[in-house]
């Protein structure tokens, strides 16, 4: 995936006039938009078709699949079927539940990207313990693309040394949650910014300003 500025807007408004007005606000610098629940359940997943309309943007749809393999397939059809380019699949579930969904995208020429590690503290305790091997997983499956966390760079490191500088590794945490955007991408490909920017005042100079910090 092509990331223009490499920098991926998260957009976790819940109202679609919103979130679409933010979007255009920043949309000379952003070409590729995450959407997770907070947007899709609130508006339907006819918000993916929604942007698409307004924008010829990337759409990574997070919804963090994580559930037994059919059920993984369905999720991703209807996900990938309503507009989404991408989608986010929690590796912690196994290699069967992550390759249900990597064969529905195959089958349409999207792609799935593998969370390895989350970004709070919380995922500290259950899923950090486990990310090398679920990067492992990944790699063994063939998966090309990775969720990694910018608020421990040690870690973002160390799962790119196991994925491989060909991998594809987008990296959330950045600013709210603590995130430096140029440390994160000397391991990342892009980062994944939400609150920093469409929180901010002026979104267009929240993104301006992390374009001169990356710079
Ligand atoms: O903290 P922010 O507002 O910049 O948003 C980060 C986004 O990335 C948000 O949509 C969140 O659900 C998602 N995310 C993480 O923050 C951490 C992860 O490990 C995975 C996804």
């Amino acid at each position: 995936m092509n990331v223009k500025n490499r920098i991926i807007l998260a957009m976790d408004l819940m109202d679609l006039d919103q979130a679409i007005s933010v979007t255009e606000q920043v949309s000379d610098y952003i070409d590729t938009i995450k959407i997770g629940y907070p947007l899709a359940l609130s508006q339907g997943l006819s918000c993916f078709s929604k942007f698409k309309e307004n924008f010829s943007f990337n759409i990574i749809a997070d919804f963090k699949v994580a559930d037994i393999p059919p059920t993984n397939e369905k999720i991703t059809r209807v996900t990938l079927d309503a507009g989404a380019d991408a989608i986010i699949v929690h590796g912690m579930v196994g290699d069967d539940s992550a390759r249900a969904c990597q064969e529905v995208a195959e089958n349409r020429g999207k792609e799935i990207i593998l969370l390895t590690e989350m970004s709070h503290p919380g995922a500290e305790k259950f899923i950090k313990p486990l990310s090398e091997d679920i990067a492992r997983m990944g790699v063994e499956l063939g998966i090309t693309n990775y969720v990694a966390p910018s608020t421990r760079l040690d870690r973002l490191e160390k799962i790119r040394k196991l994925v491989g500088d060909d991998s594809f590794i987008i990296s959330p945490g950045v600013g709210t949650q603590g995130g430096d955007p140029k440390e994160t991408l000397k391991y990342a490909d892009a980062i994944i910014v939400g609150r920093s920017i469409y929180n901010a005042k002026e979104p267009e100079n929240a993104v301006m300003e992390i374009l001169d910090g990356i710079k």
